[in-house]
């Protein structure tokens, strides 16, 4: 069959993101003896006319949407991607053949957005790689499944092809880290806010090393300049961090990469990353107190996170910390705390390579802490956990500020 896979606008203008989940599901498509066709409508300027054209040059028998974000999660103004996502629906109304959605964002509110759009024949929620191109060829011989949503059982790491790059141009992701790499799925951690052991499992699974060594050889060779892993967190497990940064320090022919990494990272490991490419890292302590950090599920006190930032600046990293403001045991005080390690940090490790986000909790279906809520809440909405008092006036200020800064 002729499969059209389709990223998602975002609606506005944003930095591109390259589709990887689209990437691994056209190799294991092809694989299958079904022929692909990409539209990244995140591209596009005007994604009605695009598709449509799209539709009307190729005439694809199914059209397979990824739909990897409802909203960018920011408080107090939250910007939806569903109105985009809702134009896709509306110009696919008419199209003839077989409507299938997948995606992160789909799969953690899928009941939802099957309800809110009909034209969707099927709903896939989780990983497609074998259940995809199975849905696919029972719609060919025309004996598609009875329900609209399917729920995939995860694959194993070792079944999975690599991705396939040449899908969607490499050369219109440009941008630091734009082209993603995953190594692994799932994170046994279970912060208490967090969705991706929802989304990818409690246990690592972990691709081969030389399987990731390959996909950055292969990016090397179409001349991408920097990619970024997507791993929830890539010191973890320790051996295959170590073995597979090794690995990707042979192959990676001049390429810079980034990674999120624990604040429990030694010292020593750094020094590793940066043998091997590696040139910015991103920690997400999330609290600053120990009470906070007990309170979203988080390891350690937060006393060593700015040493731990101090010697990645050190190592010669370029460095994001991520704080929540109003989460669970953290009000104003801490909110003082994270803004004062904010000017600490960028001030004495360096301004321009030191950086500090502080953010709000949006609370997603399959989270622990949803669970804290009435039965039957619309988490769609979206629900935050957000800040009170004297901390939401403050943050609501420098949201402000900021919106006027980058007017
Ligand atoms: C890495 C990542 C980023 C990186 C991306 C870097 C890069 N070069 O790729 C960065 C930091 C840039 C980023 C930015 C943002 N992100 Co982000 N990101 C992720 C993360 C951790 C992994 C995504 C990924 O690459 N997965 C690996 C690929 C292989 O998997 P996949 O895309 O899920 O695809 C699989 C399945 O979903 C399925 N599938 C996918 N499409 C389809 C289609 C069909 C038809 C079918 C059948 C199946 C299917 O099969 C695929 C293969 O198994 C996810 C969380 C997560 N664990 O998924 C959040 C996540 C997607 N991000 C999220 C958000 C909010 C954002 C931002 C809006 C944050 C912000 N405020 O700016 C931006 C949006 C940027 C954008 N325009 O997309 C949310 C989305 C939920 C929501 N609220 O909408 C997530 C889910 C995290 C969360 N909070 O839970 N992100
Ligand atoms: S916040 Fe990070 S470490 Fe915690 S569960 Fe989520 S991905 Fe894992």
């Amino acid at each position: 069959m002729k499969v059209l896979l389709i990223q998602s606008p975002t609606g506005r203008r944003e930095a591109p993101i390259y589709p990887l989940g689209l990437a691994f599901l056209s190799s294991h498509l092809k694989a299958s003896g079904h022929e692909c066709m990409g539209l990244d409508l995140s591209l596009s300027r005007n994604c009605r006319e695009d598709l449509r054209q799209f539709l009307q040059l190729h005439s694809p028998d199914a059209a397979a949407v990824s739909l990897r974000n409802i909203d960018d999660s920011s408080w107090p103004v939250t910007w939806s991607y569903l109105d985009a996502f809702g134009d896709i629906m509306e110009e696919l109304s008419d199209f003839p053949g077989t409507v299938i959605v997948g995606g992160p964002g789909f799969s953690i509110y899928s009941e939802r957005i099957l309800s809110l759009w009909p034209r969707i024949d099927f709903g896939m929620a989780g990983e497609g790689e074998l259940a995809f191109p199975e849905l696919i060829g029972s719609i060919e011989k025309e004996d598609p499944p009875q329900c609209r949503l399917l729920t995939p059982v995860k694959p194993l790491s070792d079944v999975l092809l690599n991705p396939d790059y040449t899908l969607f141009p490499v050369a219109d992701y440009s941008g630091k880290g734009a082209i993603g790499v995953q190594s692994r799925r799932g994170c046994p951690f279970g912060c208490r806010y967090c969705t991706y052991g929802h989304i990818g499992g409690k246990v690592w699974r972990n691709r081969p090393v030389h399987a990731v060594a390959a996909d950055v050889a292969e990016l090397a060779r179409l001349g991408v300049k920097t990619f970024m892993f997507v791993d929830s967190v890539f010191d973890h497990p320790v051996q295959y961090a170590r073995e597979l940064t090794l690995a990707v320090g042979e192959s990676r022919a001049g390429l810079e990469w980034g990674a999120w990494l624990s604040d429990a990272v030694p010292p020593d490991f750094l020094d590793l990353l940066w043998e091997n490419g590696c040139r910015w890292v991103d920690f997400s302590p999330d609290a600053i107190t120990p009470r906070g950090l007990r309170l979203l599920g988080k390891p350690g006190d937060g006393r060593s996170l700015y040493s731990v930032v101090k010697s990645a600046r050190r190592t010669g990293f370029s460095v994001g910390v991520n704080f929540f403001n109003g989460n669970p045991g953290e009000g104003f005080p801490a909110l003082l705390e994270k803004l004062f390690f904010m000017f600490r940090a960028r001030m004495f490790l360096g301004f321009r390579k030191t950086f500090v986000n502080i953010g709000t909790i949006r609370i997603y279906p399959g989270s622990p802490m949803a669970l804290e809520l009435p039965t039957g809440t619309d988490l769609l909405a979206p629900v935050f956990h957000a800040p009170r008092g004297l901390s939401a006036v403050f943050f609501r200020f420098f949201a402000w500020i900021r919106k006027k800064r980058h007017r």
